[in-house]
């Protein structure tokens, strides 16, 4: 069902309030949660946060609605808004209301495809929602609600280079910036080798391999060492060693996805040429570094005097639909 903007977002007393929010791209990456309750994850991470791809989100709580509703990229979503309206639940617990909403998010992006459209849409949701209910919150309290909406949205709050971290006892999380986007503004090219939603969810596919993954626990004991050095690296502006250990965790995290039962194959054929070519081009002496999310993008970190020769060369890769080019961009604002 299409449902229009009258419909939905009718000039009205209540106010509305739009948000925007960007994908992050985790360059240590999140797999794995802790069983316990807020989502919390087994192991921090480490993101930039793009630019050129971006969530716009607009709320708006309305007293005479009686049920929440979701439209998505202009579609009505239903399987989508029960985890909308949980994450809504929290926001309204803060403002002391259970008034409902109506949520109307759109993408400029492929949808659910590895493109981290959960982390932006959750960021947006959020800071929509809290300014539309006039809560008068702290960044790190959006993330918090975020990461309870998806884990890797809390790093969409902010902009540039982001940490998650648990705390000592690993129970919380905190979310904060290393470096804005200008102190270092590197570029990333994605190459899209596939567009449709992927099979299975990354929620669903981190409790596979927590479950079955053989590797799963030295995944965990061994992600502290990466983040620091990982952080280490940021700080340095040292290109060449953040590269090395953002592409190790990429390929950790599907090296023991791919040893789940049955295990999970994210990549296309094209994926995996993506990353030998971007191999070739750093061995030839280009500044450029793969990841890969939980689908078959390929994401490019380079910096930017041969961003137009990575995009380049990536689009030319047999299978590569489409290559789209991004500046590191800023963390979650109204619009
Ligand atoms: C990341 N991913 O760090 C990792 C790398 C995908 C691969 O976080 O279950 O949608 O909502 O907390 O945040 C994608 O997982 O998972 C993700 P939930 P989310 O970016």
């Amino acid at each position: 069902m299409t449902i229009s903007k009258n419909q939905t977002l009718q000039a009205e007393a209540v106010p509305c309030f739009r948000a925007q929010a960007q994908p992050n791209i985790a360059l240590v990456k999140y797999w794995g949660k802790q069983n316990i309750p807020g989502n919390i994850p087994a192991v921090g991470s480490l993101s930039i946060t793009l630019d050129a791809l971006r969530t716009q989100t607009t709320v708006r709580f309305d007293p005479e609605i009686a049920a929440d509703v979701f439209v998505l990229n202009g579609e009505n979503n239903p399987s989508g808004l029960p985890r909308v309206s949980r994450c809504l639940d929290l926001l309204r617990q803060e403002a002391g209301t259970s008034c409902r909403a109506y949520i109307e998010s759109d993408n400029n992006f492929p949808t659910a495809a590895g493109l981290a459209s959960s982390a932006s849409g959750f960021a947006a949701l959020v800071m929509a929602a809290g300014k539309a209910l006039g809560l008068e919150v702290t960044r790190s309290r959006y993330a918090q609600w975020a990461r309870q909406g998806s884990g890797s949205a809390a790093r969409s709050i902010y902009g540039g280079f982001v940490e998650m971290k648990l705390s000592k006892r690993r129970s919380d999380v905190i979310t904060e910036p290393l470096l804005d986007a200008e102190e270092w503004p590197l570029e990333v090219v994605v190459a899209i080798t596939h567009t449709h939603v992927k099979s299975v969810s990354s929620s669903e596919g981190m409790e596979r391999t927590r479950s079955t993954s053989p590797y799963y626990s030295r995944w965990v004991a061994t992600q502290d060492q990466d983040l620091h050095d990982a952080r280490e690296a940021v700080l340095a502006r040292d290109f060449e060693r953040l590269g090395l250990i953002s592409e190790q965790s990429c390929l950790k995290m599907h090296g023991l996805a791919l040893a789940a039962r049955p295990g999970l194959i994210y990549w296309t054929a094209a994926t995996v040429s993506c990353l030998h070519a971007i191999r070739e081009m750093r061995a030839s002496g280009y500044p450029v570094f793969f990841t890969v999310d939980a689908g078959p993008q390929v994401k490019a970190i380079c910096e930017p005097r041969v961003t137009a020769e990575v995009a380049r060369t990536l689009q030319s890769v047999n299978g590569v639909l489409k290559t789209v080019i991004s500046h590191l961009g800023q963390g979650a604002r109204l619009v």
